[in-house]
């Protein structure tokens, strides 16, 4: 078996999670769009998500944004994911839409704000075991926006005492994730900047904590598969939150601004041995669509990570091992390029109608009468998260 056969069956293993607040309104600070038929609920947004992955059998998962995603029963809500075929997956915490967040949470120099903070992740973890989810992210909007304004080296040592409270209450089989981010909403100094100070925090925690890597989060020109492969190389490589970006946190379709990017992202993900469901690696989306329709834009997005995948799969690694060991940078190059420009699309449209998916998953979903279904039942969409 040579090409696409010899890959299908890796393929098969895909599964990427979908945030829920991708199928709500969103905007930038300027203005929110509102679409026709949006969802009114969490429930509603699960039904969406799970549209998706009847049409493309890619994400089995749904990850909540608590409280945007507040109900009165977890468990229920887990069981009505399950009734639509999929189930819930990463909790994501929320400590920066209340005014006592205006300096910080976890690293705040308050203790009575890191205390409140602490026990919103607490309530997240009682959220996971009623939904059975695994991994509880953490992402802080906490820093600071000019110098002097904080100490820096005090807000490192309360964070570090804050996650070790929340990390006392980590089940067993359940993970803390805790993703950085370079600037925004703080613009001089944020508490957990960079993959290197989240990765300090995790091992200082222990081995059920984990680095998550948004694609968006980092300076322009910074090699992130350089950051994926030592991530995975140190055992701490937790998740993925995959968007593109042009400039600054976009939020954009993965693989949208910069395909090839996607690829060596993947790559080094594959060659890593962060591919795959045991690898312990989830991928999952987070991306806000401001001006697309959204089911669509999240059908588009999956695709694309399938495609990049399965070019990456394509590299033909021994070869590859041969020209890099012997200093052939040209070959070594090619070989590579070779896999990055193989169209994988029609076989991967063949691959999807031989499991009894549809070849064409957007086509199917505008045959399909789900969003004349939706625009006619809901009436006055909610908002992603912001603003509301
Ligand atoms: C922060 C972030 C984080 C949040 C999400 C809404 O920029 O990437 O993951 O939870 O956006
Ligand atoms: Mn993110
Ligand atoms: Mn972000």
């Amino acid at each position: 078996m040579t090409g696409f056969d010899a890959i299908a069956d890796q393929l098969a293993g895909q599964a990427i999670e979908l945030p829920s607040w991708a199928f709500g309104n969103s905007g930038t600070r300027f203005k929110v769009f509102s679409q026709p038929g949006v969802p009114r609920t969490p429930e509603e947004k699960i039904a969406d998500a799970a549209k998706v992955h009847e049409l493309t059998g890619l994400s089995p998962t749904v990850a909540l944004h608590i409280p945007w995603d507040k109900v009165e029963d977890y468990g229920k809500l887990a069981a009505f994911a399950a009734d639509h075929g999929v189930a819930l997956g990463t909790i994501n915490s929320n400590t920066f839409q209340d005014d006592d967040y205006k300096f910080g949470s976890l690293a705040h120099f308050d203790r009575r704000v890191r205390d409140k903070a602490i026990a919103h992740m607490h309530e997240c973890i009682e959220i996971m075991d009623a939904t059975g989810s695994r991994d509880l992210k953490i992402w802080l909007a906490d820093g600071t926006n000019y110098p002097g304004q904080g100490d820096i080296r005090s807000r490192q040592d309360w964070l570090a005492d804050s996650l070790q409270q929340v990390y006392a209450r980590i089940g067993d089989n359940q993970r803390l994730v805790l993703e950085y981010k370079f600037f925004e909403p703080s613009f001089y100094a944020t508490d957990v900047p960079d993959w290197g100070t989240s990765y300090a925090h995790c091992v200082a925690l222990g081995e059920r904590a984990f680095v998550c890597l948004d694609t968006g989060h980092h300076a322009p020109g910074t090699n992130i598969e350089f950051i994926v492969a030592q991530l995975l190389r140190l055992g701490k490589l937790g998740s993925f939150d995959f968007n593109s970006r042009f400039y600054a946190d976009d939020d954009l379709i993965v693989g949208a601004a910069d395909p090839f990017q996607l690829f060596r992202i993947l790559f080094e993900v594959i060659r890593g041995g962060g591919y795959g469901p045991e690898s312990g690696v989830a991928f999952m989306l987070d991306q806000c669509h401001n001006v697309e329709e959204k089911i669509p834009g999240q059908i588009r997005s999956v695709l694309n990570v399938q495609e990049m995948t399965a070019r990456a799969l394509l590299v033909d690694t021994e070869a590859l091992t041969q020209a890099q060991q012997a200093g052939d940078v040209l070959a070594a190059n090619q070989i590579f390029m070779d896999a990055f420009y193989t169209d994988v699309r029609s076989d991967l449209a063949d691959w999807r109608q031989s499991r009894g998916l549809p070849a064409d998953p957007v086509a199917a979903y505008n045959a399909s009468g789900y969003r004349d279904q939706i625009i006619a039942e809901r009436i006055g969409g909610d908002q992603a998260g912001w603003g509301a």
